[in-house]
């Protein structure tokens, strides 16, 4: 079993945010299993905004995707997470991108994150830990989808 979330940060002390994320789940029995570096990184989407700091860790839990989802939406709230705009600056974003190849599609929560194949600050770092993960609907592993976003 292999789940994989996305870290980022664009406000305040980014690494010390992606870090205290990474201790807050821990300490709600998740283990946090394989850590990426951290990258620094364009702002995707909405692009007046400062540069992000991302990663993605490798983690194992008992919990559903749903109870997860809640763990990290009740995270992301316990460390002040304002929202100011869809897809602009925050201190700290925690996202599901893989939960072993399950595929959920439900208004709260897509698995695998509908837009990861298409965002270097996921597959970059999930390249580094885990190049051999496949995506359930592309059919394709990490590497082949990062090889794919760079050939474009
Ligand atoms: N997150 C977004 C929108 N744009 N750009 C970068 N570089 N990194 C992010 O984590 C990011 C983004 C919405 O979640
Ligand atoms: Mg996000
Ligand atoms: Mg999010």
């Amino acid at each position: 079993m292999a789940v994989y979330i996305a870290l980022g940060s664009n406000l305040g002390d980014k690494e010390k945010n992606l870090r205290d994320a990474l201790q807050r789940l821990q300490d709600k029995r998740i283990q946090v299993l394989c850590v990426s570096d951290f990258i620094t990184t364009e702002p995707y989407g909405v692009k007046d905004q400062p540069p992000f700091l991302n990663g993605v860790a490798e983690i194992r839990t008992d919990e559903s995707p749903l109870e997860l989802l809640k763990i990290l939406l009740q995270t992301e709230q316990e460390m002040g997470r304002k929202r100011f705009r869809r897809w602009g600056e925050r201190n700290i974003d925690l996202d599901l991108l893989l939960y072993d190849e399950q595929i959920i599609d439900l208004p709260e929560l897509k698995v695998p994150h509908p837009d990861m194949q298409n965002r270097d600050f996921v597959l970059r770092p999930l390249a580094q830990i885990a190049p051999g993960a496949v995506h359930p609907i592309m059919g394709k592993t990490v590497l082949e989808l990062w090889e794919e976003l760079w050939g474009k």
